[in-house]
C-alpha cells in the first residue's frame, strides 16, 4: 500500500505539473505539428513536449518502469509496472481553445494490456478548469478531495449518455448508425471530445453512462480507475475488458441495458 500510495502522489503531482505546461502552451498559442490517421487525428507540439517532460520525469523518479503513451510509443520495464498516458486527451478541443483536455497518467501491474494488466493509480487532470481526478485500486476515487460515486439510480427520463467518434469516416459512418438507435431511447447525448474526462464524468456522477468504439489504452486505462472506484463498471460486451472493440462504462445495471442495446445485431 506504501507503494501504491507513493505511486499515486507522484503521479498526481505530474499530472498537475505536465497540465500547467500544457495550458502554458496553449495560452502562447497552438500550431498543429502533424496529423495521424486522416486529417482530423492531429498532434501538436505541446502533445509531444508534454509526453517528453512527463516521460523524462518518470524515468528519473521510477528507472525500472515501463512506458506507454501515445505519443512515443512503449518501452519495456523491470518493475512489472508500466505508465500508460495520454499527455493531451481531447487534442482537438485543446487545438480549439475548448476547456475539456485532460493529462491522462495511469500505473498499472502485469502486462500493459487492458486485458490483463491491474490498475494500481489514475489521474486525469483538466488544467484549464484545474480539476484533478484520482483514484488508487482499494482506495477510492476523488475529485480534489472530494470523494466520488456514480449515479445508481437513473431517472425515468432515461440515462444522460456521453460518446465519442473516431478520425476515421467510415468507422463514423458505423457509429452515426449506433447513435440514431440509441438516441431515443436516452434522456439525452454529450460528446465532451475527451475519453478520460467522459469517464471522470462517469465517476463524478455528472454523466449516468459512456460508450465508445475505437479508445486506445492511453485513452481509458486512467479514467477507467476513477470510474471502478466510484462504484462502476468499465469493461466491453459478454465480460471483455475495455478494448478498441468497445468500451462502456456505467453503473451496473445501467452498465447492463447499454450492453444490451450495443449488442443488439442491428445496430
Ligand atoms: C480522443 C478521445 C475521444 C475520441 C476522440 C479522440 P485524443 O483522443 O479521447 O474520446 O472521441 O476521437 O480519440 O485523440 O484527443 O487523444
Amino acid at each position: 500500500m506504501t507503494q501504491t500510495r507513493d505511486l499515486a502522489e507522484f503521479a498526481h503531482d505530474l499530472a498537475r505539473e505536465a497540465g500547467a505546461l500544457a495550458r502554458m502552451r496553449r495560452e502562447r498559442g497552438v500550431a498543429i505539428a502533424a496529423t495521424k490517421s486522416t486529417l482530423a487525428d492531429i498532434v501538436t507540439e505541446a502533445d509531444r513536449e508534454v509526453e517528453q517532460l512527463i516521460r523524462d520525469r518518470i524515468a528519473r523518479e521510477r528507472p525500472g518502469d515501463g512506458f506507454l503513451g501515445e505519443e512515443s510509443g512503449a518501452e519495456g520495464g523491470t518493475t512489472g509496472l508500466t505508465w500508460v498516458v495520454d499527455p493531451i486527451d481531447g487534442t482537438v478541443n485543446y487545438a480549439y481553445g475548448i476547456p475539456a483536455y485532460a493529462v491522462s497518467i495511469a500505473v498499472v501491474e502485469g502486462d500493459p494490456d487492458p486485458a490483463r494488466w491491474r490498475a494500481l493509480v489514475g489521474v486525469v487532470h483538466n488544467p484549464a478548469i484545474d480539476e484533478t481526478f484520482h483514484a488508487t485500486m482499494g482506495g477510492g476515487a476523488f475529485l480534489g478531495e472530494r470523494r466520488l460515486a456514480v449515479n445508481a439510480e437513473v431517472g425515468g427520463a432515461g440515462a444522460l449518455l456521453a460518446t465519442g467518434f473516431g478520425y476515421d469516416p467510415v468507422r463514423r459512418a458505423e457509429q452515426f448508425a449506433v447513435l440514431e438507435r440509441v438516441l431515443p431511447l436516452v434522456r439525452d447525448i454529450r460528446r465532451i471530445g475527451a475519453a478520460s474526462l467522459d469517464l471522470a464524468s462517469v465517476a463524478a456522477g455528472r454523466i449516468d453512462g459512456y460508450y465508445e468504439r475505437g479508445l486506445w489504452p492511453w485513452d481509458h486505462a486512467a479514467g477507467a480507475i476513477l470510474v471502478t472506484e466510484a462504484g462502476g463498471r468499465v469493461g466491453g460486451l459478454d465480460g471483455a475488458a475495455a478494448s478498441r472493440e468497445l468500451t462502456i462504462a456505467a453503473p451496473p445495471a445501467l452498465y447492463d441495458a447499454l450492453e444490451a442495446v450495443l449488442r443488439s445485431p442491428d445496430l
